[in-house]
C-alpha cells in the first residue's frame, strides 16, 4: 500500500535529547529507544468513514515522536497497518449499498491527503491487512500448532440466529504467562471493554470469554482467502498488527502505539500472541496511548456519529496547521474536547507566529531552540513547547531583536519539530 509523500523537515543546528516517554505497562517513563535505532508500530485506521480530529491527534502524536527521534539524529523504523478488511468496514458497506472495497479504498485515500494536509510524515512500511494474509495464516497456524489456539465447533450462536460453521480459531489467553501485562485491568473491566470494543464473550464453543478471534472461516456473502491448513476465511484483528510488526520490525521493537481505546483488548492481546509466537517478552518496550478526543464532552466516535472531520474543515478553508496548532495544545496523553473556540485560539496563535517570523530580525533564538528540544523530550510536552514559542513572539512583538537569523531560526524549529510550516 503506498502512503503519502514525505513533508520537507529542514535539519537544525545541533541535536534532540534522549526521549523520556510514559509506558502504559509499567506506569513510568523512561528513555524510550536509547540506541541509534528506533522501531515504531502505531495501529492504523479502519478505513469505514472519514478521519476524524481524535485520528488525527493519534497521529501528530506519533509524529511528534518520530520528528524528535530524527533530530536526535536516530535511524527511525515506523511501520504501520490499515485494517482494510474487518466487521466494522462489511457492516457500513452493506447498511450504505457500497462494494466494501471501494469504501475501503476511498476512506483509504482521504486519509493519505488529511495526513499529507497536516504534514505527518508517513510511515516507512505501510501494509494493509488483505496484503498481509499469508502472515496471518502463517502466524495462526503456528499458535495452533503450540497449543495456543483452538478451533470452535458451529451451531447457533442464539436460536433463533444463523447458524455458523465450524473451524474458527481462538487464542486461548490462557497459554500466555503475562496475559493482562500491558492493561492491568481486572477481569470485569477486561469483560466490558472486550465486548464494547469488537470481541465476543459469550460465543459459544470457546474456553474463555476473553478469548480473541485468530481466523474466521468463510460465511456466505462475506469474502475470503485462502487460508492454507486453516480454510478459506478472514484474519482476526490482533493478529493483522501482530502478523506485520513481527515480519518488519524485530521484536522487541521500541514503542507500540495508538489511542487509549486500543489498551484492551487490542495491545493486550497482541503481546499475548507475540509471547506465545516468539517466546520473547516483551513484545514492545514502550506502550505509548494517546488520550480520546471527543466532541463537546463526549468521545468522538464513528459509531456515536459526532465527528469533526478533518476533510471537512479543509473543505470550509481552515488552515491545515491552525488544525495542527488546535491539536497540539492538549497534551497527547489528555482526554480532550475539540471546540470551535480551540481552533479559533489556534488561528490566532498561527497569525502571531507567522507575523513575528515575517520581520527580518529578532531576538536571539538559540534558547528557545533548546526549550523545545526540552519538553518534547520530556514525554512529547506539545503545549509547553508551544507556550514557548509564544513567549519568543510575545518578545518579537513587544520589544523585537536584532539577530537576522532568529526569524529563520524559529520558522525552522517550528516546522521540524512540532510540524508547523509559518
Ligand atoms: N484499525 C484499528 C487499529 S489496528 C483502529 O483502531 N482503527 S480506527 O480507525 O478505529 O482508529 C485509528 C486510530 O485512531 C487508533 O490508533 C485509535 O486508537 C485512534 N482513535 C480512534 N478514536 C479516537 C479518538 N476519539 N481520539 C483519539 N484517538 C482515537
Ligand atoms: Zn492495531
Amino acid at each position: 500500500m503506498r502512503a503519502w509523500p514525505d513533508p520537507d523537515v529542514p535539519v537544525l543546528p545541533g541535536h534532540g535529547l534522549p526521549l523520556s516517554l510514559h509506558d502504559t505497562s509499567s506506569g513510568a517513563a523512561g528513555v524510550a529507544a536509547p540506541g541509534q535505532n528506533a522501531g515504531l508500530y502505531v495501529c492504523g485506521i479502519t478505513p469505514y468513514d472519514a478521519t476524524h480530529m481524535g485520528h488525527a491527534a493519534t497521529y501528530l502524536a506519533f509524529d511528534l515522536l518520530v520528528r524528535s527521534w530524527r533530530d536526535a539524529g536516530k535511524q527511525v523504523r515506523y511501520v504501520q497497518n490499515v485494517t482494510d478488511i474487518d466487521d466494522p468496514l462489511l457492516e457500513r458497506a452493506a447498511a450504505t449499498g457500497q462494494d466494501w472495497r471501494e469504501l475501503a479504498d476511498r476512506e483509504t485515500a482521504l486519509f493519505a491527503e488529511d495526513m499529507k494536509a497536516l504534514r505527518v510524515i508517513p510511515p516507512d512500511v505501510y501494509l494493509g491487512a488483505v496484503e498481509t494474509i499469508p502472515w496471518v495464516v502463517e502466524g495462526v497456524e503456528k499458535l495452533l500448532a503450540e497449543g495456543a489456539a483452538y478451533r470452535v465447533e458451529g451451531g447457533a450462536v442464539d436460536p433463533d440466529g444463523p447458524s455458523e460453521p465450524d473451524g474458527d480459531v481462538y487464542f486461548d489467553i490462557t497459554s500466555d504467562s503475562r496475559f493482562g501485562s500491558v492493561s492491568h485491568y481486572d477481569e470485569p473491566t477486561m469483560l466490558d471493554l472486550f465486548a464494547e470494543r469488537g470481541g465476543d464473550p459469550g460465543r459459544p464453543g470457546k474456553k474463555h470469554p476473553l478469548d480473541p478471534l485468530l481466523w474466521r472461516v468463510a460465511r456466505q456473502g462475506e469474502p475470503s482467502w485462502d487460508g492454507g491448513s486453516l480454510g478459506a476465511g478472514r484474519p482476526g484483528w490482533h493478529i493483522e498488527c501482530v502478523a506485520i510488526a513481527l515480519k518488519e520490525l524485530d521484536a522487541p521493537f521500541d514503542v507500540q502505539g495508538g489511542g487509549s481505546d486500543l489498551i484492551f483488548p487490542h495491545h493486550e492481546m497482541g503481546s499475548s500472541h507475540a509471547h506465545v509466537l516468539t517466546r520473547v517478552w516483551p513484545y514492545a518496550r514502550t506502550y505509548v496511548h494517546a488520550g480520546m478526543v471527543g466532541l463537546d464532552g463526549e468521545k468522538m466516535s464513528k459509531s456515536k456519529g459526532n465527528l469533526v472531520l478533518v476533510s471537512k474543515l479543509r473543505a470550509d478553508g481552515v488552515d491545515p496547521m491552525a488544525i495542527r496548532l488546535a491539536v497540539l495544545a492538549h497534551h497527547y496523553r489528555c482526554d480532550w474536547s475539540w471546540t470551535k473556540h480551540g481552533l479559533q485560539e489556534a488561528v490566532e496563535r498561527l497569525a502571531r507566529w507567522r507575523e513575528a517570523v515575517s520581520r527580518p530580525t529578532g531576538p536571539d533564538a538559540t534558547a528557545l531552540l533548546n526549550q523545545i528540544r526540552r519538553h518534547l523530550a520530556d514525554d512529547l510536552d506539545a503545549p509547553s513547547a508551544l507556550g514557548a514559542v509564544d513567549h519568543w513572539v510575545d518578545l518579537q512583538r513587544t520589544s523585537g531583536g536584532e539577530d537576522p537569523d532568529a526569524p529563520g531560526m524559529v520558522t525552522d524549529a517550528v516546522d521540524s519539530l512540532l510540524g508547523v510550516r509559518l
